[in-house]
């Protein structure tokens, strides 16, 4: 595969799709095309296994079902849309991947992360984010930015321990593969986000290109 694939994650409303937005414009506007996706969802098939994962239910689901069905929706996604696009050459900008998953199925639910890592490697093989921009802020201020969108879904009406958790375990992970990740400090202002995201596209491009 010849494409670029990047990765944006962290908590509940760190600004991962406004910047996603707002990184393709960037690279349009340096002559790149960039396809951009997000997980769960990015086919019509993964899109409905998200809306099963999100909508609050009276039924309790189950960690494992919830783990399975997030890798159910990768596997669509990876088939139908992000190994194609790698195969083409395109770069692909992508809101959450399997980083998500450690995060929130490992250390919110607290699966086991060997288990996850198990199914990564069934489902992706050996394809991994080459780059992740990890969007961090306290917990208490991506709660309050969520909240003031309105209705909360699955994930957003857990406790404040399960996001302090999904937080930490982005951070450690980062910091094990500081090669890989590139922390922005998400509790600025969008301007000053977005600043910090104009000092990166040059090394972006520069990676694009190839
Ligand atoms: N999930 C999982 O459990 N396991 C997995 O493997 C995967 C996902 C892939 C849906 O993801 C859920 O799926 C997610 C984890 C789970 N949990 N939940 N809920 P999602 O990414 O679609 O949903 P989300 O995390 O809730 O996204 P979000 O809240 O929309 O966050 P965001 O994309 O990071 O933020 P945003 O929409 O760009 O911004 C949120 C608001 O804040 C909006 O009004 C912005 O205008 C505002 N904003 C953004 N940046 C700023 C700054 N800097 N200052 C002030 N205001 C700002």
């Amino acid at each position: 595969m010849n494409g670029l694939f990047i990765t944006l994650e962290g908590p509940e409303g760190a600004g991962k799709s406004t910047n996603r937005d707002y990184l393709a414009m960037c690279l349009r506007a340096a002559g790149i095309e960039v396809l951009l996706t997000r997980e769960p969802g990015g086919t019509p098939l993964a899109e409905r296994i998200r809306e099963l994962l999100l909508a609050p239910s009276d039924e309790a689901m189950a960690a494992d079902t919830e783990l399975l069905l997030v890798f159910a929706a990768r596997a669509q996604h990876l088939a139908q849309v992000i190994r194609p696009a790698l195969a083409r050459g395109d770069v692909v900008l992508c809101d959450r991947f399997t980083d998500a998953t450690y995060a929130y199925q490992g250390g919110g639910r607290g699966l086991s992360q060997q288990r996850i890592a198990e199914l990564e490697r069934f489902v992706q093989g050996d394809l991994r984010p080459d780059l992740t921009l990890l969007f961090d802020l306290p917990v208490e201020q991506g709660l309050a930015r969520a909240a003031a969108r309105g209705r909360l879904d699955r994930f957003e009406q857990e406790q404040r321990s399960f996001f302090e958790a999904v937080r930490q375990t982005y951070l450690q992970r980062a910091a094990l593969a500081p090669q890989r990740y590139r922390l922005l400090d998400a509790s600025q202002s969008l301007q000053q986000v977005q600043a910090a995201i104009d000092g990166l596209v040059p090394m972006l491009v520069e990676r694009c290109r190839g």
